[in-house]
């Protein structure tokens, strides 16, 4: 066995850097697929809430759509090389999500604040670890984290104390990272879905000797945690792909499921939070033709579809974290 020390290591040959006014020396202008696209640094968007946003492997381009409410942007960033993984999420703490991306090969990390601050930079992870967007320490800015599925550990950077990473075991090999904040402290909690059995087991980060364990879900269904019902804690919730099947379990009324059909066999669940009410809503993501289709949970009975992205561009939302 490789020794688990060798891998600490490893981990802390660690790297730290804030480039001010890099430019990554790339251009912005390709627009293939998509038109009136114009550069804009930044979108406020008050209140918080997501909009339809792409990643494209092809360019390492990103595409964010236009805001429906103020009609800024849209956004167009290049920011990222092939096989980069993105991994949106707010590592400055300025209320946006960042463009962001893990670079598996070598573990690294590339972010570009949209506050325009400056880049950062940091080695953490090594060869098949996969990134995690979480807010582990509750600073408000992601922490750099990584979840190891060959021995279920979790490898936490907290972005209030850079370099003393905390560690946990939790999970076993086939376990799924479902990082969120079950219990409502405002920090993200270390969590796993186990698809063979369909429990979630949560290490509470208000009370970490107490674990939830929850039965909500069927080997073949996805997890898709986001707090749908408002409250400030994330629900339970899975997508099942074969029939298009949303089953949440609201943490406000456990029992008391919702279950609402809204996907068809091959869309992509991509929940958030698109009309800014707190909830999250029931959005699936159709590849074939870029649809985004939106059920907004301030007003469910009239759904939408936005049509942003090709064949070929990843979706971004932020299932993950707080
Ligand atoms: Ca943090
Ligand atoms: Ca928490
Ligand atoms: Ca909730
Ligand atoms: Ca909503």
């Amino acid at each position: 066995m490789r020794s688990f020390l060798s891998l600490l290591v490893i981990q802390a040959v660690f790297a730290w850097t804030a480039l001010a006014g890099q430019s990554d020396g790339q251009n912005n202008t390709d627009t293939s697929g998509l038109s009136g696209i114009e550069v804009s640094p930044h979108l406020n968007l008050t209140p918080a809430r997501t909009l339809p946003a792409v990643y494209r492997p092809s360019n390492g381009t990103w595409y964010i759509a236009p805001d429906p409410l103020t009609g800024a942007g849209p956004l167009v960033q290049q920011w990222g090389i092939p096989n980069d993984v993105p991994i949106p999420a707010d590592y400055d703490g300025d209320g946006q999500n960042d463009f962001a991306v893990y670079r598996p090969s070598n573990g690294t990390w590339w972010v570009r604040p949209r506050a325009n601050t400056g880049i950062l930079f940091v080695q953490w992870g090594v060869p098949g670890d996969l990134p995690i967007v979480g807010d582990f320490d509750g600073d408000g800015r992601s922490d750099f984290s990584i979840y190891r599925p060959s021995n279920g550990t979790w490898w936490i950077n907290p972005s209030g104390r850079l370099g003393v990473p905390l560690i946990y075991q939790w999970g076993i090999p086939g376990d799924v990272p479902v990082p969120g904040n079950y219990d409502g402290d405002n920090k993200t909690d270390v969590a796993i879905w186990r698809p063979s059995t369909g429990v979630w087991y949560i290490m509470s980060s208000s009370d970490p000797g107490h674990i939830i364990i929850q039965q909500w879900g069927t080997p073949t269904d996805v997890p898709v945690p986001g707090d749908f019902d408002g409250d400030g804690k994330t629900d339970f919730a899975v997508y099942r792909p074969s029939t298009g099947t949303w089953f949440i379990l609201p943490s406000t009324s456990l029992t008391t499921p919702i279950i609402t059909t809204w996907g068809l066999p091959g869309d992509m669940p991509v929940p958030d939070d698109f009309d800014g009410d707190g909830r999250t809503d029931i959005v699936v993501y159709r590849a074939s033709n870029g649809g985004w289709y939106i059920i907004p949970s301030a007003t469910p009975a009239s759904p939408y579809l936005v049509q942003w992205g090709i064949p070929g561009d990843l979706p971004q939302h932020r299932t993950q974290g707080r």
